[in-house]
């Protein structure tokens, strides 16, 4: 069994639909193991996204992340790291495939409504960033 961090980012939150992005989760088969809703400070976002912090929209993705609340999820499930990217699709909501969260509901390559670690040792980082052990319910 695998784990991967998911993130509802603010734009999602914003747009009523943290219960789509959930359903399409469970629908695929994935169960969630841990999920809270926070607001991020900047020193947070950037501490998150620290492999980011030469790219050019840093700075912009780090705001736009600590301008609403979001909610953290830890999925569980087989190849689950690569399945949620499935159901994201593409970061450029542009080249996202059909069917996948982010060609229906993004409006902008950043404000592309939910993040997903893309390899297990970035998805250990990730879910230990929000998530002690005893908050994560494997089942
Ligand atoms: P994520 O980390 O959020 O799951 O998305 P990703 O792997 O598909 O994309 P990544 O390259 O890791 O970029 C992280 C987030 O930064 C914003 N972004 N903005 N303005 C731009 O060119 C640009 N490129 C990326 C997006 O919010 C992206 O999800
Ligand atoms: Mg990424």
């Amino acid at each position: 069994m695998e784990r991967t961090l998911s993130i509802i980012k603010p734009d999602g939150v914003a747009k009523n639909i943290i219960g789509e992005v959930i359903k399409r989760f469970e629908s695929a088969g994935i169960k969630i193991a841990a999920m809270k809703m926070i607001h991020l400070t900047k020193s947070q976002a950037q501490g998150f996204y620290a492999v980011h912090k030469e790219r050019p929209f840093f700075d912009s993705l780090t705001d736009f992340m600590t301008s609403g609340p979001i909610v953290v999820m830890v999925l569980e499930g087989e190849n689950v790291i690569a399945e949620n990217r499935k159901i994201m699709g593409a970061t450029n909501f542009k080249e996202a495939e059909e069917g996948t969260i982010r060609r229906e509901y993004a409006t902008d390559i950043e404000k592309n409504v939910v993040h997903g670690s893309d390899a297990p040792e970035t998805a250990a980082f990730e879910i230990s960033y929000f998530f002690n052990h005893l908050e994560i319910q494997s089942r």
